[in-house]
């Protein structure tokens, strides 16, 4: 079976059809700056544990995804060393133990090419394989991630990664604005607050599906496992 093979899966609200040629999977800041202790979701008093959980599952599909020949994009939380594109709405923000931009223990917190600010070894990305730099939480404001989606004829996206509530809940509804059909991988994806995700999950697939699907890995590690890569 190629990559242009229709694929059904089992996922709420209803079954999300798709192939693997014109979708890609979107792997959000799963940066040490969010996943490891010193970074900027523990300087505000999060248990990164939580996150780190999902990291087998995560790199599971990402290499499922990679065997089927998929397009697999990586995003990357962070801002200029001059903090040119991190507004003060967004700096000042409430009482963290460090402020992006400050000196922590892996870096300069949430600073392009600061230690912090990479992906984390387990899932850091393949040569090839793109990475959007993005200042916000959404991942289509201010990059170039709907030009490249478009020059592969990506027409749906399937996403991992965190935080459920924050930059993969805020990418899903861009996507859903943009046209995209999205579907949120359940157990690849994770919050500081279960209570949040559980929320999120819900409301994406409220109302028919209003903002997308969700579904678990193991429902999409099932439809890919006859898919062959081909070349892209
Ligand atoms: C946050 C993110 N939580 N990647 N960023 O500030 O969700």
């Amino acid at each position: 079976m190629t990559r242009f093979a229709p694929l059904t899966l089992n996922a709420q609200p209803f079954e999300f059809d798709f192939d693997v040629a014109h979708t890609a999977l979107i792997v959000i800041d799963m940066q040490r700056d969010f996943v490891e202790p010193g970074g900027f979701g523990a300087s505000l008093g999060n248990d990164v544990n939580l996150l780190r959980a999902i990291i087998p599952t995560v790199r599971r599909v990402m290499d499922a995804w990679r065997a089927a020949g998929g397009l697999l994009i990586h995003t990357r939380e962070g801002h200029a060393p001059d903090l040119s594109d991190c507004p003060p709405a967004k700096r000042l923000r409430g009482s963290p133990s460090l402020r992006i931009g400050d000196v922590g223990p892996m870096g300069r917190i949430l600073i392009q090419g600061e230690p912090g600010h990479g992906i984390i070894p387990e899932l850091a990305p393949l040569p090839g394989e793109p990475v959007i730099d993005k200042p916000g939480k959404g991942s289509f404001h201010a990059t170039g991630l709907q030009e490249l989606l478009a020059s592969r004829g990506i027409t749906h996206l399937i996403i991992m990664g965190v935080t459920t509530e924050v930059c993969v809940q805020t990418t899903m509804r861009e996507a859903n604005d943009r046209g995209y059909d999205c579907l949120l991988v359940e157990d690849g994806t994770e919050s500081y607050f279960p209570e949040f995700k559980a929320a999120t999950l819900a409301m994406i697939r409220a109302q028919g599906g209003i903002v997308g699907w969700t579904a678990p890995s193991a429902e999409l590690l099932s439809a890919l496992a006859p898919v062959a890569a081909t070349p892209l």
